[in-house]
């Protein structure tokens, strides 16, 4: 059977438009429901056309469940997103174990539509539902020495079979430089397509960084620590000489086994082919000004 893209049923002029978007999900989906979200459409959206929630919710990585690209999809069905608490820590004023519902107090979600670029070179456009993280660390409250924001995922083999290998030394950790995680284009999100998080995109709240290979967008969060030293992250353990603390998506600076000067955007047909990789993953207006004075080949 053919399955529908996202733009075969709905005009985008109707893309922002929430009942008629949960209207044609809901016939669209197999599989169980996931609840609806509601939430306005935001001004730091991409124009881009998104990719299909079928494109968004079987081509993954997600560790934690396997290496190959369905591993997720096929495998994180089983994991308990409920109940889910985030311990916040370190250099905070409120440090604290916060239940999910807590974390979402007050934080007002939006729509925001981000390119978003995996380090292997392909690429996706993911209608993201999700707030600020800057709103979250104010209200917990970071104290005036803290210099980094660092994250951790759940531990959980039972129910994440992946974490059975040791390629990874679990937990899958991240971090971002304080200006970093303060900017309103990072996102902590909770939903996609106007639908709850698909466990294999990162239930029930992962991290969204737009310019930012998709590395650095860590998934199913339970700690974010303030600290002051730049913490310890996932790839950049592994193979430091290839993933750096930044990991900013950058046309110029070449992964050392292969460029990184065009992408494939997933999905074929309307959204097929390759494209060329924008500096910052297309927001160098928004960002550049995070790395003035930074040799951005040296702090890669
Ligand atoms: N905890 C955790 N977060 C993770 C990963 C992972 O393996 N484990 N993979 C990262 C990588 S390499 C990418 S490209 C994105 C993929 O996000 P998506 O599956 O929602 O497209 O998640 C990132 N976050
Ligand atoms: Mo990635």
């Amino acid at each position: 059977m053919r399955r529908l893209n996202w733009s075969d049923v709905t005009p985008k002029p109707l893309w922002l438009n929430r009942r008629q978007i949960i209207a044609g999900t809901a016939a669209l989906m197999a599989g169980p429901a996931l609840a609806k979200i509601e939430a306005a459409p935001s001004k730091y959206s991409t124009d881009a056309e998104p990719n299909s929630f079928e494109d968004i919710t079987s081509y993954n990585n997600f560790y934690e469940f396997g290496t190959g690209k369905e591993d997720p999809a096929a495998y994180a069905g089983g994991l308990t997103t409920d109940p889910w608490s985030i311990v916040i820590d370190g250099l905070v004023e409120r440090p604290g174990t916060y239940d999910l519902s807590d974390v979402l107090k007050g934080q007002p979600l939006e729509e925001r539509i981000y390119r978003f670029r995996c380090v292997e070179a392909w690429s996706m456009v993911v209608p993201w539902i999700g707030f600020q993280l800057s709103g979250l660390l104010d209200r917990v409250g970071v104290q005036p020495s803290a210099k980094f924001v660092a994250f951790e995922t759940l531990v959980r083999p039972e129910e994440m079979p992946g974490q059975s290998s040791p390629f990874i030394e679990w937990p899958y950790r991240e971090g971002l430089r304080l200006d970093e995680a303060m900017h309103p284009l990072t996102i902590m999100a909770t939903g996609l397509y106007g639908e709850e998080m698909p466990k294999q995109n990162g239930a029930p709240i992962r991290l969204v960084v737009p310019w930012k290979y998709g590395f650095k967008s860590i998934k199913s969060i339970v700690r974010i620590s303030l600290t002051d030293k730049m913490p310890p992250t996932t790839w950049n353990m592994l193979q430091p000489s290839e993933y750096g603390f930044y990991s900013n998506v950058n046309p110029n600076v070449d992964h050392p086994r292969w460029s990184q000067a065009s992408e494939r955007r997933i999905g074929s047909g309307l959204f097929g082919g390759r494209q060329d990789t924008l500096m910052f993953n297309g927001y160098e207006a928004e960002v550049a000004g995070l790395y003035a004075g930074q040799d951005l080949a040296v702090d890669y």
